[in-house]
């Protein structure tokens, strides 16, 4: 991580836990929101993300769903994560390193604050033009995206309709902890209890949300919202990562007939499919060397919704 605008120590994923040993994750630092859309479109507008990442992907499926693929650029980090954490590269197609001078991702943190003290994570928005961090919380960029930006995409997609906030807030709360975050917690546990502790709230959760599904067709009042999309991208990664690395394994989602359903319905919207990338996700997580120090990333599994998928695996 960077202390005071130098990076220290090798990138390690446990950044923070508590006397029980339970992984604790960092507030985001910048914070921003986007008031004026013209000047912020004319000064450029970018995102640099890890398609390993799922706070990532969240925000490069808003991109695509919301037809701001013209207005909102990309680079993309190698998604093997380095001694000084995220770098770009050669790999599957990352962003080469050396583009506006930039090799790893902690130097948008320096670039944006000389004295940042903290991780450097993904997904970042960037102002092109200043050279500057606008925003680095996923949550809030998914905002940004569909309501600051809304006067150019004018989308007939709308992920966070008013009157569906509240139910929209209260379901996102209640994956948080216990899956988007959860999984985390198991894989990046420091102690047997803390590990049973979040796997257990995580397949509480899966068995409600298998429920859900069975009779509803999206997380929140019957259309497509941001619920989704934060659901989605953990779903897509747990039976390629989290099921093995992170030993989140009493069941697959592909056990899940409801939750594996749902799946492929999103898969079948372009935005949904060609943003995920089982091969970055696959050679990212597996390259956690506290977790995996051979490195030796698995051939499996195979599962029935990479039919789905427009880049292959
Ligand atoms: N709360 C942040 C979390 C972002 C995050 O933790 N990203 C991970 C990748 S999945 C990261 O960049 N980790 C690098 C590190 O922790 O050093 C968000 O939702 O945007």
């Amino acid at each position: 991580m960077l202390v005071k605008g130098e990076w220290k120590s090798k990138w390690h994923p446990v950044q923070d836990k508590d006397s029980q040993g339970r992984f604790i994750r960092q507030s985001s630092a910048f914070t921003k929101r986007i008031t004026d859309v013209n000047l912020a479109v004319e000064q450029g507008l970018r995102l640099y993300v890890a398609y390993i990442c799922p706070w990532a992907n969240r925000t490069l499926i808003a991109r695509s769903l919301l037809g701001l693929e013209e207005t909102v650029d990309v680079k993309v980090v190698d998604p093997q994560l380095s001694d000084y954490g995220w770098q770009f590269g050669s790999s599957l197609g990352a962003t080469p390193s050396g583009v506006e001078g930039v090799e790893y991702a902690h130097q948008l943190y320096t670039m944006t604050e000389p004295e940042y003290t903290g991780r450097a994570t993904v997904p970042v928005l960037w102002n092109i033009n200043k050279n500057k961090i606008i925003n680095n919380e996923s949550s809030h960029i998914l905002r940004i995206l569909n309501d600051d930006l809304r006067p150019i995409h004018d989308s007939a997609i709308n992920l966070y309709p008013t009157e569906l906030q509240l139910e929209i807030d209260a379901f996102n709360q209640s994956i948080y902890d216990s899956l988007n975050n959860g999984v985390y917690r198991a894989g990046f546990a420091s102690s047997q209890s803390a590990y049973n502790e979040a796997v257990i709230a995580i397949f509480k959760r899966l068995d409600e949300l298998e429920a859900h599904f069975e009779v509803n067709g999206y997380a929140v009042g019957g259309k497509l919202t941001e619920s989704d999309i934060r659901l989605f991208v953990t779903l897509t990664r747990f039976d390629i990562a989290y099921y093995g690395l992170f030993k989140t394994n009493l069941k697959l989602i592909a056990d899940y007939p409801a939750l594996s359903h749902y799946l492929k319905r999103l898969l079948q919207i372009d935005a949904f499919a060609k943003n995920t990338r089982v091969d970055h996700i696959k050679a990212g997580y597996y390259s956690i060397k506290a977790l995996n120090p051979s490195n030796i990333i698995p051939q499996g599994p195979k599962l029935d919704w990479f039919e789905y998928l427009t880049h292959g695996v």
